[in-house]
């Protein structure tokens, strides 16, 4: 990916009353029929869109989300892993503004107009800190906490940044950022792709308090030491393709549907 030239660009557009950006909520689960309903009915009620991506559930996630929230998206998932999903539903969405939430209960959907007030106040990106006053965790290890301290700081000196947390999920951005960063990663370094490329990107970023809870049923689908590994080599990788651009040219063959359905988006909505 070769986007260190490219500068933000920016919505211009004045928002009225009768215009207000419209918010899409994606959500990834991986069998959450327990946890879904200490999410879904959270979700503020001016919320336009809510798109569920399911990732092939064994249980019953399918059915409690259309019991909860009829009116929601199902979407099943292309390939495998929390990255596929959400490339899916950042794809599938319609709104103005994109909040991505998990379904275990660990990121609270009141928090939701903290993120969408900074985009509003001028933000292009509002990324969740668990470690800026009035965030919070009690749903990290020694070890997860460690490795993110690590991650963090590797981040911060490759690329001169100030962040105060980089492997947390819960972040809002205009549906204009996703081509922009071009995302695609199949597993759970989606969202340090992300955080790397709104850098690289320089988009205007706003960290958002946020106070990640303990998920409430079953067990995390991260594993702390193999997606860490897979976080520093994206972290390595999204550096040497930042310094050495030549090297990492994108070959004309390899699109990314992603990017098309959101360019093809923003063209529609300019001539709105
Ligand atoms: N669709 C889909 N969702 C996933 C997958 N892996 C994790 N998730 C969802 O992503 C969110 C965060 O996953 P979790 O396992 O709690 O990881 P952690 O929060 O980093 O410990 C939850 O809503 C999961 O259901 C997957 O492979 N596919
Ligand atoms: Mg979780």
């Amino acid at each position: 990916m070769t986007t260190h030239k490219l500068f933000p660009i920016r919505t211009h557009k004045a928002f009225t009353e009768d215009n207000a950006p419209t918010v899409s909520v994606v959500i990834p689960t991986l069998n959450e029929a327990s946890n879904l309903p200490h999410v879904l009915p959270y979700i503020p009620a001016w919320v336009d869109e809510i798109i569920i991506v399911d990732g092939h559930s064994t249980d019953d996630t399918v059915e409690v989300s259309r019991e909860l929230c009829p009116s929601a998206r199902i979407l099943m998932q292309e390939g495998r892993g929390k990255g596929a999903a959400l490339s899916t539903g950042f794809a599938a969405a319609t709104g103005d503004i994109i909040v991505m939430l998990d379904a275990d209960g660990s990121t609270d959907p009141r928090e939701i107009p903290a993120f969408v007030g900074a985009l509003l106040a001028g933000a292009d990106y509002a990324k969740g800190t668990r470690f800026a006053q009035g965030g919070g965790s009690s749903d990290m290890t020694a070890i997860r906490r460690f490795g993110n301290w690590g991650l963090t700081m590797a981040v911060r000196t490759l690329f001169g940044q100030s962040f105060s947390d980089l492997c947390y999920g819960y972040n809002a951005f205009w549906v204009w950022v996703v081509p922009v960063i071009d995302v695609n990663a199949p597993g759970f370094e989606i969202e340090t792709i992300m955080n790397i490329r709104v850098i690289k990107t320089r988009m205007r970023i706003a960290e958002v308090p946020s106070f990640e809870h303990e998920r409430i049923h079953g067990l995390s689908n991260l594993n702390a030491v193999r997606d860490g590994v897979r976080i520093l080599r994206t972290i390595i990788r999204e550096w040497l393709d930042w310094k050495f651009p030549w090297a990492f040219e994108k070959r004309e063959s390899d699109p990314n549907p992603i990017s098309e359905i959101a360019q093809f988006k923003i063209s529609n909505r300019s001539q709105q």
